[in-house]
């Protein structure tokens, strides 16, 4: 049963300027402790693009003028049967002022100063192709949700 449960689609959207990227402290919920892009669950009645603009509002106050798609990552927990499929999404254009939310406090890293030892730990795989620009899809394998486990991660021409 655990290989065949639909996933559950998720968003995430890193937004880029003059060469640094902007990740959120999450301070609650889940990923909380964390650095990582903005987004969440695809609501009904939304596309998974409108639900990445819609989170990034939401979570960062900025408005997306042009997203691409660049990345589809599935992650497997060994304490959820349900897999989770996270669309991430480059935004290298958008309107506003980046601020602190409740869930999110933001800072800007250069790709050199990426904290991955404040990430999720599957970050350290694919970021790296995403700060390339290239396109990707990967399979995560977590135990007790934060340890990965194994993985595989490939670039695809498309998603
Ligand atoms: P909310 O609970 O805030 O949505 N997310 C992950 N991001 C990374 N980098 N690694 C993971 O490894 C993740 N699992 C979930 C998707 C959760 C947010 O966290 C992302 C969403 O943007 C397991 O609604």
């Amino acid at each position: 049963a655990e290989k065949t449960m639909k996933p559950k689609v998720l968003t995430l959207v890193i937004i880029e300027k003059e060469g640094k990227v902007l990740l959120g402290m999450k301070k609650r919920g889940f990923g909380q402790g964390y650095y990582n892009g903005f987004g969440g669950k695809v609501e009904t009645g939304e596309t998974v693009e409108e639900a990445a603009a819609r989170e990034l509002e939401e979570e960062a106050g900025v408005v997306a003028v042009s997203m691409e798609k660049r990345g589809i990552l599935t992650f497997h927990f060994d304490d959820n049967p349900q897999p989770w499929e996270v669309h991430v999404y480059h935004v290298p254009d958008f309107v506003g002022e980046p601020c602190e939310s409740e869930e999110m406090a933001p800072g800007w890293f250069s790709y050199a100063d990426i904290p991955y030892d404040q990430m999720w730990q599957d970050d350290q795989y694919w970021y790296p192709e995403f700060l390339q620009g290239r396109r990707f899809r990967g399979e995560f394998y977590f135990h007790n949700t934060h340890t990965l486990v194994s993985h595989s991660l490939q670039s695809v021409a498309q998603l």
